[in-house]
């Protein structure tokens, strides 16, 4: 009927990000469909303001009624399998759903399980992570509460989103210790099982140079496996084997990775069960009409909201590309941006490219901690992820210019 019916699954930060641009942009003539499960939308990144005592929770999380753009529908179901070769996919609810474009936006599974005792103790014996609505308020309660001990930061042996999140919480824990005069009673140590500080050279160096100038015990290959909430220990694997570390407060980064629906299916890239999409274009390999952004997508960079500013549009546009017939030209360089907290009042704000090169915005070195980054991390981003990006209006670094001419479908 010339009708163009799209799905889109999940109404997190990418799915939304597509369903107001293809709307605000261009006359679909037809439905888009959002599919998420949740009643509510979470801004994540502010979870490590949250934790660091800087916000109350309540500001990271919205009614996903009152975010879902105008003109499209919500279904409110999760999706259990795909069915590609058919242009189907089936929900929980037992609904099958067809569509002439499926895009992809599932965000990431957390693997609270894969570390024994995690679970059992989260929100309790010294035990928090701010990867979870649910725990992040106890992170603060933790850091406010510690005189004197041990406070371990971990960094799992899966990607995670967000690479920086897991040390952001380490370095406000570490200048609210100085700053309450009880630094010099704790030990606080990051305990990564990777090999360095982050993936990009240039910033790993300057969080390497901090870590000596503010006393931060580095152990890397040491990837937690154990939590024992009664006797406050953590048990390492490393490279000599296993290692327990008493802890007063331990925060985690769990274990992470794709969604078991999305793995499980014939979408999955085999060797990562991310959405297998051209890094480029962001279509899938293999159906056409299939792509995919985000978390769940198995583009080769650092997993942010920041990188979704940049990948939305290409997606939308490479999407009505195919849908009039025209080759897909618009390409993700890989954009990805991470502000790393380094103090209540400083931040090293990260941005590079695909192959870890540097891409910074500013005029100025950005791997220098500075206080205008971290006035950015704490108003401009929220702001503009609630009010301009959830609405189709905010690209990342190029503020509010949008590259879409609108275009008619039809
Ligand atoms: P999400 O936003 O996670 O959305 C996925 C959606 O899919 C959810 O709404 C979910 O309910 C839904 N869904 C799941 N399963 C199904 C299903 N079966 N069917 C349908 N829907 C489903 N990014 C930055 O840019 N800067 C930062 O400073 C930053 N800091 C962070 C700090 C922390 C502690 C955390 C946890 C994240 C941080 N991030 C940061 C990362 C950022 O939040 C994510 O990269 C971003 O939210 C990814 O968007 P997404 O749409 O891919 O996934
Ligand atoms: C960004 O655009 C954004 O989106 C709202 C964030 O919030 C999650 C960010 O953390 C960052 C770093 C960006 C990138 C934008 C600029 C201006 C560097």
């Amino acid at each position: 009927n010339g009708k163009t019916k799209i799905v889109i699954v999940g109404g997190g930060a990418g799915g939304l990000s597509v369903a107001s641009q293809l709307k605000k942009n261009f006359d679909t003539k037809g439905d888009i469909i959002i599919v998420e499960p949740s009643d509510k939308h979470y801004y994540q990144p502010l979870w490590t303001l949250v934790g660091g005592g800087i916000f109350d929770r309540s500001k990271s999380e919205k009614d996903e009624k009152d975010c879902i753009p105008a003109g499209t529908n919500w279904i409110k179901d999760s999706v259990v399998e795909f069915k590609p070769d058919d242009n189907i996919i089936i929900t929980k609810n037992g609904d099958k759903l067809d569509y002439d474009y499926l895009v992809v936006a599932a965000g990431l599974e957390i693997y609270w399980d894969k570390v024994k005792g995690l679970k059992e103790n989260l929100g309790k014996n010294g035990v928090t992570s701010n990867y979870s609505f649910d725990s992040v308020e106890k992170t603060f309660e933790y850091i406010k509460g510690l005189k004197d001990g041990v406070a371990i930061f971990t960094f799992p042996n899966t990607g995670i989103k967000c690479g920086g999140a897991p040390q952001k919480i380490m370095w406000l824990a570490d200048d609210y210790f100085r700053s309450h005069g009880v630094r010099d009673k704790i030990k606080v140590e990051f305990n990564t099982a990777g090999v360095s500080m982050f993936a990009v050279k240039k910033y790993s160096d300057a969080l390497d140079q901090l870590a000596k100038n503010r006393n931060i015990v580095q152990n890397f290959k040491h990837n937690l496996v154990e939590i024992k909430g009664d006797t406050k220990e953590a048990v390492f694997e490393t490279a000599d084997g296993l290692k327990t570390e008493h802890f007063d407060m331990i925060h985690v980064t769990p274990p992470m990775g794709a969604p078991s629906f999305i793995k499980a299916s014939p979408l999955a890239d085999p060797a990562t069960g991310f959405v297998n999409v051209d890094k480029g274009t962001l279509q899938h390999v293999k159906y056409e009409n299939v792509f995919s952004l985000g978390d769940c997508s198995s583009l080769p960079t650092s997993k942010t909201a920041a990188a979704i500013t940049s990948q939305a549009p290409v997606l939308v546009k490479n999407l009505i590309s195919h849908k009039i017939g025209k080759p897909l030209e618009a390409v993700y360089d890989g954009y990805t941006s991470c502000p790393i907290t380094t103090g209540y009042n400083s931040l090293i704000l990260a941005e590079f490219k695909y192959g870890n090169v540097v891409a910074e915005s500013f005029p100025f070195d950005q791997s220098k901690e500075r206080y205008l980054p971290m006035l950015m991390k704490k108003y401009v981003f929220p702001f503009a992820y609630w009010n301009l990006m959830l609405s189709g209006k905010w690209f990342g670094p190029k503020g509010v210019f949008n590259p879409h001419p609108p275009q008619n479908l039809n």
